[in-house]
């Protein structure tokens, strides 16, 4: 075997995600017990390298300087009401391991903390703690195939973005279910949205729904972009 190609148990264990054995031996749902015997093969070694690759970190901000009211939520959306205790995460496109995760899967998944600056482009900011799973972690799990470009984020009201696969694996990328230090509101989207300090706001999907890994984007690449604003959108 190539040295370089270390098992998933290795990888996930390196990148902080140990608690593996208890996430396996936790998630009873079918189509994720289906697929815990391939849980020790190789990662592709394209995703592999980007997970490894050290990355730059956005500054994060003491609890202190949180600031509750400067999250704007758009007043004229109505929120889609997702059930916590019936709601499965899909995982699917590219992969070896296509999953659906529960909430109370999920939180089997070291919980990640940060304070980072959320920006929306309409030119308002706001620092925000986020608490959730880092998206590489899940994205590790599934298993990429070597086809894999990018990632695309399904949304209950509809909303869809799609990102680059070394930002999705940036480890301040979390699909978050905390925030603020309590359970993550309705309105910012519950139960799980994307949080990241290297994105502007509008890549920041709320209540996302499906996590599709692709070789290839489809015409439609997101919400805004499809209304002229940039794809990449980094901070
Ligand atoms: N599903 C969904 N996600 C979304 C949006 C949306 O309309 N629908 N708006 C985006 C924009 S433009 C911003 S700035 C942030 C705002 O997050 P907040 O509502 O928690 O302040 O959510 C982003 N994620
Ligand atoms: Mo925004």
């Amino acid at each position: 075997m190539n040295p370089n190609l270390m098992s998933r148990r290795q990888l996930l264990q390196l990148s902080g995600l140990s608690g593996i054995g208890l996430l396996l031996n936790g998630c009873r749902s079918a189509d994720f017990a289906e697929g815990v015997g391939n849980a020790i093969d190789p990662l592709n070694q394209r995703v592999e390298e980007m997970l490894l690759r050290p990355q730059a970190l956005a500054i994060e901000y003491p609890i202190s300087s949180i600031e509750p009211q400067a999250l704007i939520v758009n007043p004229k959306k109505t929120s889609p009401i997702i059930n916590p205790d019936t709601f499965k995460l899909i995982i699917d496109g590219v992969v070896n391991q296509p999953m659906q995760l529960s909430m109370s899967d999920l939180q089997k998944i070291p919980l990640q903390s940060m304070v980072i600056r959320h920006v929306c482009v309409e030119g308002w900011a706001a620092i925000v703690q986020w608490g959730g799973v880092r998206l590489r972690d899940l994205i590790a799990l599934a298993q990429p195939q070597v086809s894999a470009r990018y990632v695309y984020f399904t949304s209950g009201d509809g909303y869809y973005e799609s990102w680059d696969m070394p930002s999705a694996l940036h480890p301040q990328t979390l699909l978050a279910y905390q925030m603020n230090g309590q359970p993550l509101p309705v309105d910012n989207g519950a139960p799980l949205r994307l949080a990241a300090p290297i994105k502007l706001g509008y890549k920041q999907s709320k209540w996302v729904t499906r996590v599709t890994i692709m070789n290839q984007l489809p015409s439609k690449k997101g919400y805004w972009e499809d209304q002229g604003y940039e794809w990449f959108a980094g901070l």
